[in-house]
């Protein structure tokens, strides 16, 4: 498979150590060998490529910035630079490693008891058992405490009722990390899959990430053993806890996919031949090249500056927000550009820019969407919450 060599205008590899650039190495050779070769057939299909799963383990991509219990326990760049690179591949393959890792080994890290560490972290890291978030509700997705699943103490049980929507990985996880009422106040609890009252149902039809499953849970009178509760998680910083890890993963990935997308459309421009001349010989292709250009390479420093931020223990949340928000608003715009650039070629997917911009769609959507993200920078700046 053709290597990829990256984006790099300004010498935003100066920036990084020896160390990350060869994780980076690793994983953007696996993406050229593994994933490209099979993506479009997979995106085509509306399959997710899980012969995958026990690679990427290999690799150690699965809570790759987690420390101990058989985690690669890398910094936060190398983390960022991994889901950089996926995303590369396609925003299905980052959205899997996304959630195994921040949004299903991270509570369990940070919320849950050294029982439940040691009973499933190293499983998941070895891609063993794959895990799925459930916070969404049909009717609850900005406004996730208004949540209407509730759980309730049975003697050595807890008794789940409910239901959960648009949830990444479901109908191929192993266990379910739940989020749900108990006495009126949102807990987090370890659902295992086979668990009877809890049934599954894939979400068909996308036109976005659809090299990813995308599930709706159902639990009804869904029974799990006490212990199953996460100890650590009261309220709705739990779940907003995780979705810190997950956001600042995409912040990364949207750059993977603008990079990919500025690639093909340049090599486009330099080779498509009309009026006698290569398209890139054009001033309006060239503004829409430099225009990608500059905000990849703004993303790429705002990505990492706040990857070390986040090594100090200093990023804050509307950082994160903010990261979230720019990087997959530029992508996005990049790979509409990207399709423009490429004409009618664009719309087919012998090329990749059309998969990317309709992945980026759903990432612009979850996770928080583009306007809550700007609300967070906005309470951030004013002091006013205006979410209500
Ligand atoms: P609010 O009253 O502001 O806050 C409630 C409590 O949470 C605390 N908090 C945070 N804690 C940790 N991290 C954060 N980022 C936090 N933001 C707020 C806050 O301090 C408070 O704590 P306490 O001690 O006072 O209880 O809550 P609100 O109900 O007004 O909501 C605020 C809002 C709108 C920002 C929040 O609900 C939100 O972020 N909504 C968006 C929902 C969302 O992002 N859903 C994502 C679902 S998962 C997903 O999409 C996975 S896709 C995965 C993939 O495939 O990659
Ligand atoms: P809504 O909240 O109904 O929002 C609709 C529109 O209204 C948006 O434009 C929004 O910005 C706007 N809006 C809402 N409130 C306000 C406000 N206060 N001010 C201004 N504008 C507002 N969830 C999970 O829990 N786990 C997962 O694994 C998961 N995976 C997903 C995978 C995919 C492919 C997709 C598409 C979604 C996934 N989600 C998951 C759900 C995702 O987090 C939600 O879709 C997202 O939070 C938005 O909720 P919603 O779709 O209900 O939109």
């Amino acid at each position: 498979m053709e290597r990829f060599n990256g984006v790099d205008f300004m010498e935003v590899d100066s920036l990084l150590t020896e160390e990350e650039i060869a994780v980076r190495t690793t994983i953007r050779d696996f993406v050229s060998d593994r994933i490209m070769p099979v993506i479009e057939k997979h995106n085509r299909e509306g399959t997710f490529p899980a012969h995958l799963i026990p690679e990427m383990a290999e690799l150690g991509v699965y809570g790759a910035n987690i420390e101990g219990y058989g985690c690669a326990g890398l910094n936060n760049v190398a983390y960022g630079l991994i889901m950089q690179e996926l995303e590369r591949g396609d925003s299905g393959i980052r959205s899997f490693v996304s959630v195994q890792g921040g949004l299903c080994m991270y509570p369990i890290l940070a919320y849950g008891s050294d029982a439940q560490k040691s009973k499933y972290l190293p499983e998941m890291a070895r891609g063993k058992v794959i895990g799925c978030f459930g916070l969404t509700e049909a009717d609850f997705g900005s406004n996730p405490s208004g949540m209407l699943t509730t759980a309730r103490k049975d003697g050595t049980s807890y008794v789940l009722n409910g239901s959960k929507m648009w949830i990444t990985n479901g109908g191929i996880a192993h266990i379910a990390i739940v989020w749900a009422k108990l006495d009126g106040r949102i807990r987090g609890f370890i659902v295992e899959t086979g668990t009877p009252g809890y049934t599954v149902r894939d979400i068909h039809g996308k036109f976005s990430l659809r090299a990813s499953v995308t599930s709706e849970l159902a639990f009804q009178d869904c029974r799990i053993p006490a212990e199953n509760i996460l100890p650590g998680a009261e309220g709705l910083k739990g779940p907003l806890g995780c979705l810190n890890q997950a956001r600042y993963g995409i912040a990364w990935g949207a750059i993977g996919s603008a990079m990919a997308c500025y690639q093909e459309a340049l090599e486009y421009a330099k080779a498509r031949i009309q009026f006698e001349k290569p398209i890139a010989a054009f001033q309006m292709v060239q503004e829409k090249l430099a225009w990608m250009i500059r905000e990849i390479t703004k993303g790429q420093l705002l990505v990492l500056h706040a990857a070390r931020l986040k090594d100090q223990g200093k990023l804050k949340p509307e950082h994160i927000s903010l990261s979230k928000m720019n990087n997959v608003h530029i992508a996005l715009q990049t790979a509409r550009l990207a399709r423009e650039i490429l004409g009618a070629s664009g719309i087919t997917d012998e090329y990749q820019c059309g998969r990317h911009m309709c992945n980026l769609e759903s990432v612009y959507t979850y996770e928080g969407t583009h306007d809550i993200h700007t609300l967070v920078i906005g309470e951030a700046v004013t002091g006013i919450p205006a979410y209500k």
